[in-house]
């Protein structure tokens, strides 16, 4: 496990309260999207450091340590976490960062300091749901909106949600006015939730990733919201120009059907919406996300059932938008960023697909509609979450429940 002691930046470590918790990666199957181990050695950060100011501007980041071998980039640890899930950056400069356990923190990342965030919903924290995804709507600056999700019990199962709140400027940090916009329909299981959000360069429409929850056939039917990717506007209604609005009922809300467990979204500069998904044995995929597009599964995927049973691959002419990119063994994307920031000037307009099973961070080379593997850096940890910081660095979430924060800044 040598890649953790590189990165350990002493400067950072007063800030940070370790977990004793396992990390071993190789406790979960290689397409696995469960965290490693079991909701153990709990780290107690949160709220440990409630008083230090939650200033980060102009603060000096922690110096990093050398990346993977030929990496452009130092790699510097922030804090540690128990079982980060998604962060997203206010224009303060400070991260939200949720906990698959239900905790929502706010981070600075100059010094790793976190204050938990009051008004979280009870989540339903088991196998793969919890608290999951966290964006910064497009009007934060001046309604403090946010939008977040998690499964929670439901009649027969559990389903995903999704809300939006509001994160008053003053005070302590807290969630006012949690309003949801959407429950995932029909519930189900605890696998395969995606519920991955992104909103819309317009700024009025809101995406959403709602997997197939391990029953394959209904990402084909347009009556359920299962294995599809969702378009609706801010207030959780469906736009009357979605592909199959005149359909209304689940339909209506339906962007593009055919997915697995697509747990990556977000839009290139261009405004084309982009997915990483989970594929099953092999498979995995990045996916240039059409209105009305068809992605196949279950009846197409460059992998195979995990039974060995044949799947037939993508090809033209079988009716179905094939992947951009695709991975044969299992990658297992966790999460998908494209890159748009002046630390890595080279690297504007590509997209960096954080691996699970494939413990790296991969960049892909977008150009117009195609993506192109360009590089991957083994960091011999599962990776959860890549974002973008305000100043441009990379920023990862491990998974599991000593999960570390940790910044990728240009090399020199
Ligand atoms: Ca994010
Ligand atoms: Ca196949």
């Amino acid at each position: 496990m040598a890649p953790r002691k590189l990165v350990l930046a002493s400067a950072t470590l007063a800030a940070i309260v370790f977990s004793t918790g396992c990390t071993s990666p190789g406790s979960t199957g290689p397409q696995s999207d469960s965290p490693r181990s079991a909701a153990t050695g709990a780290t107690g950060s949160t709220g440990s450091t409630a008083s230090k100011a939650p200033e980060s501007a102009g603060a000096a980041f922690p110096a990093g340590t050398p990346g993977p071998d030929g990496a452009p980039f130092t790699v510097a640890e922030v804090a540690t976490l128990d079982a980060p899930w998604a962060m997203a950056f206010l224009p303060d400069g400070r991260a939200l960062v949720t906990l698959k356990g239900g905790t929502l923190l706010l981070v600075d990342p100059a010094s790793g300091a976190t204050q938990e965030v009051a008004g979280v919903p009870g989540v339903a924290d088991a196998g793969q749901g919890g608290l999951g995804d966290v964006i910064v709507g497009p009007t934060f600056a001046t309604d403090r909106r946010i939008y977040l999700s998690w499964a929670e019990e439901a009649d027969g199962g559990t389903r995903a949600v999704v809300a939006r709140a509001t994160l008053p400027a003053d005070g302590q940090p807290r969630l006012e006015g949690l309003t949801p916009l959407w429950r995932q329909d029909p519930s189900s299981g605890n696998a395969h939730y995606s519920h991955r959000m992104a909103i819309a360069p317009d700024g009025r429409h809101l995406f959403i990733s709602s997997g197939e929850r391990q029953k394959m056939e209904p990402a084909q039917d347009l009556g359920t919201d299962l294995g599809k990717i969702l378009r609706l506007d801010l207030s959780g209604q469906p736009p009357a120009d979605n592909p199959f609005a005149s359909r209304g009922g689940a339909a209506a809300r339906v962007w593009s059907l055919g997915h697995r467990n697509p747990l990556g979204l977000a839009f290139d500069g261009d405004g084309r919406l982009w997915s990483s998904e989970m594929g099953p044995q092999g498979g995995d995929e990045v996916n240039l996300v059409e209105r009305g597009g068809n992605y196949g599964w279950p009846r197409a995927s460059n992998g195979s059932h995990y039974d060995g049973r044949d799947i037939p691959d993508h090809a033209a002419g079988d009716g179905f938008v094939a992947p951009k990119a695709s991975w044969n063994p299992s990658i297992s994307p966790s999460s998908l960023m494209i890159y748009s920031g002046a630390a890595f000037p080279a690297w504007r307009g590509d997209a960096f697909v954080g691996a699970l099973s494939g413990q790296a961070l991969i960049r892909l080379d977008l150009d117009g509609t195609t993506a192109t593997a360009a590089d991957r850096w083994d960091l011999g940890e599962r990776i959860r979450e890549v974002e973008q910081g305000p100043d441009g660095a990379i920023w990862l979430l491990e998974d599991g429940s000593s999960g570390r924060l940790l910044r990728l800044a240009p090399t020199g």
